[in-house]
């Protein structure tokens, strides 16, 4: 019996070490670590497309269970989706443009399921105005919100030792705690692309460059990064993204950026407002001029580049899919760009109603651009 128990356990080792794969010291990636890699063999195939809110809304319908504007006029979803979480913070229900958090969850979990990838930003209202009462829910800009630069101040005062800390460390918590939502099936962490303090090169926002030092922009990073590894949330992908700039330079892309040990991505968000061929031109050329830094800086410093966001408002110039978009990033080594929401008086997106609906399908056919049955 003892001798047939050693061959037993030995025979179990054998297993366990073969099941463990070729190399049984490599310690298991975390699901942030999953996701970068799987990013970088993706961005080989080609640009994934993104939307924002995508399963939420749409030009003519809201909250239909499996919709989404984009697969109405391609047949498939993006493969990219983005969701929001201001509102979170004060322990909103629904975020800043009336999604429900519960109803974020759960379009997270579908399109993991589906194979797709997830992006989330974070549009955190001002703290100080929003206390004093300024600004509730509901409103809309600026009292209050992520766009009231009233007082500018703002990041000083919720860093350690400022008057606002605590009430940001309770803020922090709200998201955390949101965060710890995401798992899959069996229980698994969703990894997400995590994108907070964006467009923090322009001045909208109270994170923006004309209200904190560089220094003091990292050390907002730093403490919300802190907060939630400490929380233990190894699923995130850090996207560090500011905004383009005409003739942007390493020097000017780079000031407030965190640090290679506290970044794993780098993006731009960029827009066209309007349908002009000065404007079109100008997006292409900036755009091409930023892709090429980006994709430099991202290159040495083993980052992942991304369009963070782009479009055009209301794709007042139809074509702007294959005339506009698909020529700035052509050639480009970007793992996605995305789009911002469709909403009723203000999208991104394209919709089946619309003009633009035949040059996204010709977009959509493009072998670079990537969907969500590309990525599976
Ligand atoms: C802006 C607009 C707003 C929206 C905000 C957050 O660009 O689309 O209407 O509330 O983004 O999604």
């Amino acid at each position: 019996m003892k001798k047939f128990n050693l061959l037993t356990i030995a025979a179990a080792a054998m297993l366990m070490i073969q099941s463990c794969g070729n190399n049984p010291t490599t310690p298991q990636q975390t699901p942030a670590e999953q996701l970068l890699s799987r990013l970088e063999t993706l961005r080989q195939k080609g640009v994934m497309f993104g939307h924002q809110d995508d399963p939420m809304y749409g030009l003519t319908w809201a909250y239909d269970k499996d919709s989404s504007d984009v697969k109405n006029v391609c047949g498939d979803y993006p493969a990219v989706m983005g969701f929001d979480l201001g509102g979170i913070e004060i322990a909103d229900k629904a975020n800043l443009d009336s999604v429900p958090f519960t109803r974020i969850t759960e379009e997270i979990k579908n399109h993991h399921r589906r194979g797709g990838i997830i992006t989330i930003s974070w549009h955190p209202r001002n703290p100080q105005t929003t206390i004093e009462g300024g600004g509730r829910a509901g409103q809309k800009f600026p009292e209050g919100t992520a766009w009231d630069v009233t007082d500018t101040m703002i990041v000083p005062k919720i860093l350690p030792g400022g008057s606002l800390n605590g009430v940001f460390n309770t803020w922090m918590q709200r998201v955390s705690d949101f965060l710890k939502t995401l798992s899959d099936d069996n229980g698994n962490k969703i990894p997400v692309i995590f994108r907070p303090w964006h467009e923090n090169s322009g001045s909208w926002f109270w994170w923006g460059e004309k209200f904190c030092t560089p220094d003091q922009y990292r050390a907002l990073w730093n403490m919300l990064q802190d907060k939630l590894k400490a929380d233990g949330h190894n699923n995130l992908v850090w996207s560090y993204s500011p905004g383009m700039e005409p003739n942007l330079t390493e020097q000017r892309l780079l000031v407030r950026y965190p640090g290679d040990d506290r970044t794993d991505m780098i993006g731009l968000d960029g827009y066209q407002w309007t349908p002009d061929a000065e404007a079109r031109q100008k997006f292409i050329d900036r755009g091409r001029q930023n892709l090429e830094l980006l994709c430099k800086v991202a290159k040495e410093r083993n980052l992942i580049p991304a369009l963070t966001e782009c479009g055009l408002k209301n794709l007042t110039e139809p074509t702007w899919w294959t005339s506009t978009l698909m020529p700035t990033i052509d050639g480009f080594p970007i793992s996605y760009l995305l789009v911002w929401r469709n909403y009723k008086t203000e999208w991104f997106g394209p919709a089946p109603s619309k003009p633009d609906a035949e040059y996204f399908r010709e977009y959509y056919k493009s072998d670079k651009s990537l969907f969500v049955s590309d990525i599976k």
